[in-house]
């Protein structure tokens, strides 16, 4: 049993509290990780507001980490101690008929087949001060050492600099595959995208390296257009600046529409507004924010009746275990900067702190170090 820091999440609505916890060694097939760098994304933060569906507290949340593996259990194989990886919040088990399925990257392993608050036999490997304390989506990397299944584990190039490929965990490859799997942007295209949080800016780089010749980043927090900018878009605009519905503005903007656009904020009224400001008939609209659990969505049926094709997608459509090392490796090679995202670097210790810039407007990325 390892003793070791963590942020706890005790119960919705609280911040976090740094706390010692004891990390149990890995049982069979499992690996313990060393983390040394983890990111803060907004899921994170519908944890902690307790509207992230079916998560159990008390909870380490933490699903954007990068570390070392220090132990595996028996039967583990593709990984040993020494390794660098990242742990997969859509784990790949490589059995299950969406992993076998080329054109799938689901995996009924995932949260949203099976809650990932208990490791597979049903037992956490944390507790703290005497009670256990659950997993998230397996990886809970606010945690200095985790446990993880090895399908939920990919290992990656040892030149990788922990502090930074941690965000090809989540955010990164949600937003730029959500460009390049998902809505597959052609070049001269028109994009716009809503919300240009950490995943929004990553669709805008994907869209970019897709060849779109317009990126029209949508957002109510002017501070984040230079950003958007430097990355590629070529327009940004606030909703707040117009009174007549930002659908229509866009319609206007592009005659008939954009041919994609892309929703990364999580609301009811900003997806079907998504929807709405792509091309009637042969726009594609991709939806990557989850709104609050038990959220519903009507649409005029109209909107898809005349040609419109509306889609979603979880950590932008790559097959995790096979895809991460192969995005660190471009990211290696510089085929693009997800460096750019990073605002912010604290310790551990400071999570809240990271948290408050988040809901302030004032991060994209903050990365949390042990
Ligand atoms: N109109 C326009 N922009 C808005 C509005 C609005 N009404 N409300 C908020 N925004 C902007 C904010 O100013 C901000 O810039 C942006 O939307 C949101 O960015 P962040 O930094 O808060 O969030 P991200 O980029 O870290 O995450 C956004 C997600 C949509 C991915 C996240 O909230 C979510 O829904 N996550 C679950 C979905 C998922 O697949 N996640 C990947 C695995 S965790
Ligand atoms: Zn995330």
């Amino acid at each position: 049993v390892i003793r070791c820091r963590a942020a706890v999440a005790w119960a919705a609505g609280k911040p976090l509290s740094v706390e010692e916890v004891e990390v149990a060694p890995p049982k069979a097939g499992e690996v313990r990780i060393k983390i040394v760098a983890t990111g803060i994304c907004r899921t994170d933060d519908h944890v902690l507001e307790g509207c992230f569906p079916n998560v159990d507290f008390p909870v380490i949340p933490g699903h954007e980490g990068a570390g070392i593996v220090e132990s595996v259990g028996e039967g583990v194989t593709s990984v040993k101690p020494g390794d660098k990886v990242i742990p997969l919040c859509l784990p790949q088990c490589g059995e299950c008929s969406f992993c076998l399925n080329p054109e799938s990257n689901y995996c009924v392993k995932s949260h949203v087949s099976e809650p990932q608050n208990l490791l597979p036999d049903k037992t956490s490997r944390f507790t703290c001060k005497g009670k256990q304390i659950h997993h998230f989506l397996w990886v809970s990397s606010f945690a200095e050492y985790t446990v993880i299944p090895e399908y939920a584990v990919a290992k990656i190039d040892t030149a990788a600099p922990l502090d930074k490929v941690c965000l090809l965990g989540c955010g990164f490859p949600t937003g730029y595959g959500a460009a390049i799997n998902t809505a597959k942007v052609k070049p001269g295209s028109t994009c716009a995208v809503f919300g240009i949080g950490g995943v929004g800016l990553s669709v805008v780089m994907g869209c970019k390296a897709a060849g779109a010749s317009r990126i029209i980043a949508v957002d109510i927090n002017k501070d984040k257009f230079a950003k958007a900018k430097e990355l590629g878009a070529t327009d940004c605009i606030s909703p707040q600046d117009f009174k007549k519905p930002i659908q229509e503005v866009l319609t206007e903007m592009t005659g008939h529409g954009v041919d994609y656009s892309f929703e990364v904020i999580g609301h009811v009224d900003t997806i079907t507004a998504a929807l709405a400001s792509c091309n009637m008939n042969t726009g594609i609209c991709v939806m990557i924010g989850v709104p609050a659990s038990g959220s519903v969505i009507s649409v005029d049926p109209m909107l898809l009746l005349s040609g419109r094709t509306w889609k979603a997608t979880l950590l932008g459509g790559w097959k995790m275990r096979d895809c991460i090392p192969k995005l660190v490796s471009s990211y290696l090679e510089k085929k693009f900067n997800s460096d750019l995202l990073i605002t912010h670097t604290l310790p551990i210790i400071k999570v809240n702190e990271g948290f408050e810039l988040l809901r302030a407007g004032k991060s994209i990325r903050s990365i949390l170090l042990f």
